[in-house]
């Protein structure tokens, strides 16, 4: 029996000696965390210590007992010190690893830009909001009947040779890119009774040469207004006050006249040259005018073809394209810029205030 006790004792001394010894060793979080594990962890040595217990007679294990926890306590007590300040010490060094000096000048984060033919639109529906218009969306891809036979282009109308339209199929079936957002009028009209106010804008295709002033794909914005007693006047007020709105008070719009089969009368419209208020100049060729669009009066057989009366409603349409109003508001040149994902160009919008 006293060899038992006597023999847990030295144990107790040998483990104090031990522990203790490799305490003042530890140098690392790893070192701290290993040496947690193989003394105090709950498979370690004083753990361990404290189940064989159970195999000292019953009346020395309150004695070894108590030596074994006064040890871990012991243990516990030296380690803690050590143990924080290890741990600070990893931290500090972390910290000073991982220091930024917030003093450097930033990287500027790339910025993206709304495009300006997308802003003018916006422009446009905000402008026409105003007037009572609301904006609608049509498909690109359209039918012959759509894009020509409803608008009162007949069979035989240049217009619908090749040479301008993009066909997307069976030539027969006469599936098209649509050469301008006037489709959108019968569409229109056909779900809905008058009143119609509608602006419609959006992408247009047409089988043509590049230029300047020309794009096999372009942008327009189509307007449509039909109730009893719509008049001209009505058309040119509502260009107008666009015009004002577009390029300032005192604008003045110009119309003469112009052939669409889908009006009548028909007219090309103009509006005199912000920048030179009409007396001419480089951006308007020296004219005074910058030319807009196409309009007039909705043609009697375009109304008849969706099931309206012309007898009993009238109606002014018009047709724009966004790429040459931006060319005038901004004096871009050339209008193949707009499709070319050039930054240099696109980032002069970034800021540029739309008014
Ligand atoms: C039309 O497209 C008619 N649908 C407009 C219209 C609507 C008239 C309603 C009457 C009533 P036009 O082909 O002229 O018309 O085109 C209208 C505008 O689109 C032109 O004034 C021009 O600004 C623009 N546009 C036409 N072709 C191109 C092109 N290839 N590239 C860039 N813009 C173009």
């Amino acid at each position: 029996m006293e060899t038992q006790i006597h023999g847990l004792t030295e144990k107790i001394a040998d483990a104090r000696s031990q522990a203790t010894g490799q305490l003042q060793a530890l140098s690392s979080l790893g070192d701290v965390q290993e040496w947690e594990r193989a003394w105090l962890g709950p498979k370690g040595e004083i753990t361990t210590m404290l189940r064989s217990l159970g195999t000292l007679p019953k009346d020395e294990r309150p004695v070894a007992g108590r030596e074994t926890q006064a040890l871990r306590q012991e243990l516990e007590t030296a380690f803690a010190p050590i143990r924080d300040r290890i741990e600070r010490e990893a931290l500090d060094a972390r910290l000073e690893d991982e220091r930024v000096d917030v003093t450097l000048p930033g990287i500027d984060p790339q910025i993206g830009a709304i495009h300006p033919v997308s802003r003018m639109i916006d422009e446009l529906v905000e402008i026409f909001g105003q007037l009572g218009f609301q904006a609608v969306f049509g498909p690109e891809v359209e039918t012959g009947r759509y894009n020509f036979d409803l608008l009162n282009i007949p069979a035989d109308h240049p217009a619908r040779d090749v040479w301008d339209t993009i066909l997307v199929d069976d030539p027969t079936a006469e599936i098209v890119m649509r050469t301008h957002t006037s489709p959108m009028q019968a569409r229109t009209m056909e779900r809905i009774d008058p009143p119609v106010r509608v602006i419609v804008p959006g992408r247009t295709y047409r089988y043509e040469a590049q230029d300047a002033s020309h794009e096999w794909m372009f942008t327009q914005l189509e307007g449509l207004a039909v109730d009893r007693n719509i008049t001209m006047t009505d058309l040119k007020g509502v260009l107008q006050e666009m015009a004002r709105q577009l390029f300032g008070p005192e604008r003045r719009v110009r119309f003469r006249c112009d052939y669409f089969p889908f009006v009548e009368p028909g007219v090309d419209f103009a509006v005199d040259c912000a920048i030179c208020s009409g007396k001419g100049c480089r951006v308007c060729k020296q004219s005074g005018w910058l030319e807009m669009g196409g309009a007039g009066m909705v043609h009697p057989n375009v109304l008849r073809g969706v099931g309206y009366d012309p007898d009993e409603y009238t109606g002014f349409a018009f047709g724009l394209g966004i790429e040459r109003i931006v060319m005038m508001k901004y004096g871009v040149d050339d209008l193949r810029i707009f499709n070319t994902n050039d930054l240099r160009f696109l980032k002069k919008f970034a800021t540029a205030a739309v008014s």
